[in-house]
């Protein structure tokens, strides 16, 4: 029995319902939505903190991933009007943003020509240039160009885009792609499930059905792909489980997502500047209630160009074993949101020192989470926290 859970059900303060979660949790038993509505209102953060951290360590010990990525954004200027992305307020104003040609896409892939980078993540506006064909031969030349790079690229809401364009289907467009080289896709433009809310801060991209379609058809491509979830703007705790609740369904059929990344909205430069955005208990709750909900999710991410590295090392301890990249500076759009990160840019041994700080083990991996570097006898100079790794109250003592 875990000690931790063990004094949580010896609590004789806690209302029955939370100890029947905690029991399930540590039976591995899946939770009911209701179980996870009831997470949101009643679970305090310490609760909900060992629960999590439980399933983590179950998972994956101390073992904390990470990989050496850059993104491209192709262009920060969107037709879409999302009223929480900064992008799109550039619409009106296209002279302010960029749209790079295919060369100067490809230049800034090989800006990392011997860098020991494994993927490239390709994500930004959509704008009507960037069509089949664009990101058909996009694909291609990157692959020529590095075939051992990773191609995470572009989510459903391109896709659905560009296909309906071209008047192809899903199944065509998503073998089009795999076949020029795509490899996995990023989990954004899910942002949250329910219709009516997803119709008020993100009407006329892709619906919630159309998100989970193209993943389904990718995932039966046999590729891989991650999931988001924009959290902490105007929707509600059981709109949070709804979409929870959808991808662990999609997760039972295909079982090709690898992680989930729950993104907290910032109100920067946005048509949302007025809502204010969640603290920090709150995103902890959030990323220990995904990590509970989600039990066939191997991996729950913390971006942490987004969160700040202070709340991005505090998630180690509430269900979340991966931090994402080392980014370099290429990606925009949060700092453009307002997140503490203006520049992001991490080099791997100050992740790695980021992540021995808080007593986890650091793993440098490739997107499909093989082991690229284990860091556990790779002493740096100056690490002033690495004195050997002290056990940490794992599973079953
Ligand atoms: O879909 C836009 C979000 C997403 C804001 O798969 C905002 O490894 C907060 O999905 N506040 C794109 N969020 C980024 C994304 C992603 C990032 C890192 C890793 C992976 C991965 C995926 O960014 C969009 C949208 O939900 N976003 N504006 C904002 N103001
Ligand atoms: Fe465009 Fe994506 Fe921003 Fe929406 S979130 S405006 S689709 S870049």
């Amino acid at each position: 029995m875990n000690k931790q859970i063990q004094k949580i059900l010896d609590n004789d303060k806690l209302i029955p319902e939370l100890r029947d979660i905690a029991t399930k949790v540590m039976d591995g038993k899946r939770i009911t939505s209701d179980e996870g509505n009831l997470l949101f209102d009643k679970g305090s953060l310490s609760y909900l903190g060992v629960l999590a951290n439980y399933i983590r360590e179950k998972r994956h010990g101390n073992k904390t991933y990470f990989n050496r990525n850059f993104h491209i954004e192709p262009t920060n200027v969107c037709l879409y009007s999302c009223t929480f992305c900064s992008y799109s307020r550039l619409i009106k104003k296209r002279s302010d943003g960029w749209e790079y040609t295919m060369d100067e896409i490809l230049d800034l892939v090989k800006k990392y020509d011997g860098e020991p980078v494994t993927e490239v993540h390709i994500v930004g506006g959509v704008l009507p240039q960037y069509d089949v064909t664009f990101y058909k031969e996009l694909f291609e030349k990157i692959r020529a160009h590095r075939p051992d790079l990773h191609i995470k690229a572009l989510t459903p809401v391109e896709y659905h885009y560009i296909f309906k364009k071209e008047k192809i289907s899903y199944e065509e467009g998503m073998k089009i792609m795999v076949d020029a080289g795509l490899d996995s896709m990023p989990g954004g433009g899910a942002e949250i499930f329910d219709e009516k809310i997803r119709d008020e801060i993100a009407g006329g991209k892709c619906s919630s059905d159309q998100w989970l379609d193209i993943h389904r058809i990718l995932h039966n491509l046999g590729k891989r792909s991650n999931a988001t979830m924009l959290y902490g703007h105007v929707e509600s705790f059981a709109n949070r489980i709804d979409h929870l609740d959808r991808l662990r369904k999609l997760q039972d059929e295909t079982k090709g997502f690898q992680t989930f990344i729950p993104l907290k909205f910032r109100n920067k430069e946005n048509e949302m500047a007025h809502v204010p955005e969640s603290n920090v208990i709150e995103d902890l709750r959030n990323y220990a209630i995904s990590r509970i909900y989600l039990d066939n999710f191997d991996h729950i991410k913390a971006y942490w160009p987004m969160i700040g590295r202070d709340t991005a090392q505090l998630s180690l301890a509430f269900g979340v074993d991966d931090l994402d990249g080392t980014i370099d500076d290429t990606t925009k759009i949060y700092s453009m949101a307002g997140s503490e990160e203006q520049t992001p840019s991490l080099s791997t041994e100050e992740l790695v020192k980021m992540i021995r700080a808080v007593n986890r083990e650091p793993i440098e991996r490739d997107t499909l989470y093989n082991v690229v570097t284990d860091f556990k006898d790779v002493v740096f100079e100056d690490d002033k926290h690495f004195k050997g790794y002290v056990s940490l109250p794992v599973v079953n003592n």
